[in-house]
């Protein structure tokens, strides 16, 4: 390494920004020799009588425990659970892509004991569906959806995603069609609280590429896309605003998600939101 007497702590070489270099731009790596596993003690949480048979899975967030089966006895050891895999994910992250530790924000952790393929309430909501990440009522005004998975199958079973076309493909393919927001629609989500913040026109549009995608049949059918299997023990990054994917078949897995603002990416060109702002010509976030 080359000596750097004016700034000690860069790295001239980059060496330090390649992981996420590849994670931004290949958008989905799977880790090698690193995994989270449940403890033996933590063994009798996978038993799917923890939920509470309507939500889709159990998550923690800022407001504590949701999903979790009312007055559940175990809720604390879940939260325990929960919270531990949220700090093991934001460690790995952290030491593969030391750039993004001071822009790191958390968001939930989710533990998922149904069965992928027994399906969702409506298509819309239907992850099995090809599609990039997109939240109705939570904006994420540029920040990109980054998600790290492991698969803690007791019985080895793996989890099973399709994995679509690249981003600009993707984007081209469903842009021209999408509903823009009409005059004084964000400002109208946001003050009858449909939104937690304003909606951009960056959040509308990723919102149409999720929705139409789900809801086209026969993009669904026909559309460009591998099989991956994720193996039991497996754990992956993935951002999840950019990769276009389905969960199709699996059981059993932990999730952390992760938001990043533009400012922490190292290959900011790959950015759902610049290559948004590339295909239509026009800047989608407020200065
Ligand atoms: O549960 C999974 O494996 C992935 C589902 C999905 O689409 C997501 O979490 O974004
Ligand atoms: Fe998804």
């Amino acid at each position: 390494m080359r000596a750097n007497t004016s700034a000690p702590d860069v790295d001239p070489s980059g060496a330090a920004d390649a992981f996420a270099v590849r994670l931004e731009t290949e958008g989905l790596v799977l880790l090698e020799g690193r995994s989270f596993s449940l403890t033996s003690a933590e063994a009798d949480l996978l038993d799917p009588s923890h939920g509470d048979g309507r939500a889709k899975n159990i998550s923690l967030g800022a407001g504590g425990v949701r999903g979790a089966a009312e007055a559940d006895p175990d809720l604390d050891r879940l939260r325990a659970l929960m919270e531990r895999y949220r700090d093991w994910s934001r460690d790995t992250l952290c030491d593969l892509a030391p750039r993004y530790r001071s822009w790191l924000e958390i968001g939930r952790t989710s533990f998922r004991t149904r069965e992928v393929a027994d399906g969702a309430a409506s298509p819309r909501k239907d992850d099995r569906r090809l599609h990039v990440d997109a939240f109705a009522s939570q904006p994420t005004q540029g920040r990109r959806i980054l998600r790290v998975f492991v698969n803690i199958n007791p019985s080895g079973e793996g989890r099973v995603w399709r994995v679509g076309e690249d981003f600009e493909a993707h984007a081209r393919r469903f842009v021209p069609s999408a509903r823009r927001l009409a005059p004084g629609e964000s400002w109208a989500l946001k003050t009858l609280g449909v939104t937690r913040s304003r909606r951009t026109l960056y959040d509308q549009l990723m919102l149409q590429l999720h929705d139409q995608a789900k809801l086209d049949e026969a993009y669904q059918a026909g559309a460009p896309a591998r099989e991956m299997v994720f193996p039991s023990g497996a754990a992956w990054i993935v951002y999840t605003d950019s990769v276009v994917h389905a969960a199709i078949a699996g059981r059993f897995a932990l999730e952390q998600t992760f938001y990043l603002p533009l400012e922490a990416m190292a290959a900011p060109a790959a950015a759902p939101a610049r290559v948004l702002e590339r295909i239509t010509g026009r800047s989608l976030l407020p200065a």
